[in-house]
C-alpha cells in the first residue's frame, strides 16, 4: 500500500507536488507527441509482434531480416519536420522493442543497427534532428527481449512452444538480463544529452519459468532518475504502490470516458494510439483512422485532461509512408489555426456543461474556453452554465465575432448563433471558476 511505498521511497521521490508539477510542466502544456516504432519488424511489415505471433526463432528471425535492414532513405530531419508540422511537441522513439534489436551503437549487444546494412547509430542523428526542431525527446525501451539469451522463455515469448528453448530456461540467468538492461539504459541516458522522457514497456507478473516477475523495476527507476533527474517516466514498470513509481498513466488504444482518477485524485495520463492497427509499419493493414477522426481524438483527449501520443511506423527504407504523411499534414493544417485550444489546455471547469457532439477545452492561464463542435448544430448552440460569464465569443480559426445571447429561460444557458459552419469557438470567460 501507500504507506509502505512511502517508506521505501528514495530521496528524489520526496519531491513536493509543486516540484513535480514543475518537472512535468512541459508535458502538461504540450499535450501532443509523436510515437515512433521502428526496428527490424519494419522489414516483414506485418506488425511489430510478428516474431512472436509467427513464433519465429531468434536465429531464423535474424537470418531473415537483419541483413535486409537497409534504411537508405532514412532522413531524421524529415521525421522531425513532420512531427513539428503536425503540431507535435515531443517525440518518443523505440530505442529497442521486444524483438531485442537496438537502434543505437550499444556496447553490450551485437544485435544493433550499426551491424546491419544501416551501418551506423540511428538514434544519434534522430536526437540531433529533434533537438534542432525544438522537440522534446523520449526513448521507448522494452523490458521484454525475445533475442537475449538470458531472458526467460515464458508464455509470451516468441519461442514459447519451442521445447529446446523452454528447456534452456534453467541456463538462462535473469540477473544477467537485468544487468544488460541497466547497461543499455545507462548508455541511452548518458550518451545522448538531455532525455526528457522514458517509456518503459512492460513488466508483467510471472506465471511460469522463473524470475521474470522480478524486473528490478525499482532499480531501473532509481538508475533512470539518477542519470536524468528531470526525466518523466511512464507507469509500465508496474510500480503501482504510490505515486513516486510513475509520472503518468498510459491507456493504450483506449479513450477513457472521463479524466481517470485514482484514490479520488485525477491522474496525469496519456493515451498512445496508432493510425491503423499496428505500431510497426504494416503494409497491408487498412483500418486507418481518418484525419478528422484523429483531430477529434486529440480534442477529446485534451478535454479530459490528457495527452495524445500518436504513432508512426516508418518503413524499412526509413521514410514515413504516404498514409502517415497525409494525416500528419492534415493534423498540422488544423493545428495551424487551432493549436491555441490544445497547448496549455485541459478539461473545462465542471459547471460548464457540454452539449452533445461537442468537447470543451480550457486554458486556465488565459481563462479561455474552447467549444469544439464535432457536428454543426445547423443554427443554434445552447451552452449551459455559461450565462453571464462570457465577455466575448469568436471563431478561433479567423478571430471573427460570434453573436450570442444569455437566456434566463428555459434553463440558464447561453445561445450562440452563427451562419458559417465551422468547428471551433474561442470564448473568453469573464468569471471563470478555475479549479
Ligand atoms: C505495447 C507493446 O507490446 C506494443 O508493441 C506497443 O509498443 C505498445 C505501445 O505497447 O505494450
Amino acid at each position: 500500500g501507500n504507506a509502505q511505498a512511502q517508506s521505501n521511497a528514495p530521496e528524489w521521490a520526496k519531491e513536493t507536488k509543486e516540484q513535480k508539477d514543475k518537472r512535468m510542466a512541459w508535458w502538461r502544456h504540450d499535450r501532443f507527441g509523436m510515437f515512433i516504432h521502428w526496428g527490424l519488424y519494419a522489414v516483414p511489415a506485418r506488425h511489430e509482434w510478428v516474431q512472436q505471433q509467427e513464433q519465429i526463432s531468434t536465429e531464423d528471425y535474424k537470418a531473415r531480416y537483419f541483413n535486409l535492414f537497409d534504411p537508405d532513405l532514412y532522413n531524421p530531419k524529415e521525421w522531425a519536420a513532420y512531427a513539428k508540422r503536425a503540431g507535435m511537441k515531443y517525440v518518443v522513439i523505440t530505442a529497442r522493442h521486444h524483438e531485442g534489436f537496438s537502434l543505437w551503437d550499444t556496447k553490450v549487444s551485437d544485435y544493433k543497427a550499426p551491424n546491419t546494412p544501416a551501418a551506423r547509430d540511428l538514434l544519434k542523428p534522430f536526437v540531433e534532428a529533434c533537438r534542432a526542431e525544438g522537440l522534446k525527446i523520449g526513448f521507448y525501451y522494452s523490458l521484454i527481449d525475445w533475442h537475449h539469451p538470458d531472458f526467460t522463455v515464458d508464455g509470451t515469448h516468441a519461442m514459447r512452444n519451442n521445447k529446446e528453448a523452454r528447456e534452456s530456461n534453467s541456463k538462462r540467468d535473469m540477473n544477467k538480463y537485468r544487468q544488460f538492461m541497466k547497461d543499455q539504459i545507462t548508455e541511452l541516458l548518458t550518451n545522448y544529452g538531455k532525455i526528457d522522457l522514458l517509456f518503459y514497456d512492460f513488466s508483467y507478473p510471472g506465471k511460469d519459468g522463473k524470475g521474470h516477475e522480478d524486473w528490478d523495476s525499482e532499480g531501473i527507476l532509481m538508475l533512470t532518475k539518477k542519470l536524468q533527474p528531470e526525466i518523466i517516466v511512464n507507469d509500465r514498470l508496474d510500480l503501482n504502490e504510490g505515486d513516486w513509481g510513475w509520472d503518468y498513466r498510459t491507456p493504450e488504444q483506449f479513450m477513457p470516458n472521463k479524466w481517470p482518477e485514482e484514490n479520488g485524485k485525477r491522474v496525469a495520463w496519456e493515451t498512445c494510439q496508432t493510425f491503423s492497427g499496428s505500431w510497426g509499419y504494416h503494409r497491408d493493414e487498412n483500418t486507418w483512422k481518418s484525419t478528422n477522426q484523429l483531430i477529434a481524438m486529440l480534442i477529446e483527449v485534451v478535454s479530459k485532461g490528457g495527452n495524445l501520443l500518436l504513432n508512426v511506423g516508418p518503413t524499412a527504407r526509413g521514410y514515413f509512408d504516404d498514409r502517415a504523411t497525409e494525416r500528419l499534414e492534415g493534423l498540422g493544417d488544423w493545428m495551424k489555426y487551432n493549436s491555441r485550444s490544445i497547448y496549455g489546455c485541459t478539461a473545462a471547469p465542471e459547471e460548464f456543461k457540454k452539449p452533445d457532439n461537442c468537447f470543451l477545452t480550457y486554458n486556465p492561464d488565459t481563462k479561455r474556453l474552447y467549444v469544439h463542435l464535432l457536428q454543426w448544430p445547423f443554427k443554434t448552440l445552447y451552452l449551459p452554465g455559461l450565462k453571464g460569464k462570457v465577455k466575448y465569443a469568436q471563431f478561433l480559426h479567423d478571430g471573427s465575432e460570434v453573436k450570442y445571447t444569455s437566456r434566463t429561460e428555459p434553463g440558464s444557458h447561453m445561445t450562440i448563433t452563427a451562419g458559417e459552419s465551422d468547428l471551433i469557438m474561442d470564448l473568453p470567460v469573464v468569471k471563470p471558476n478555475v479549479e
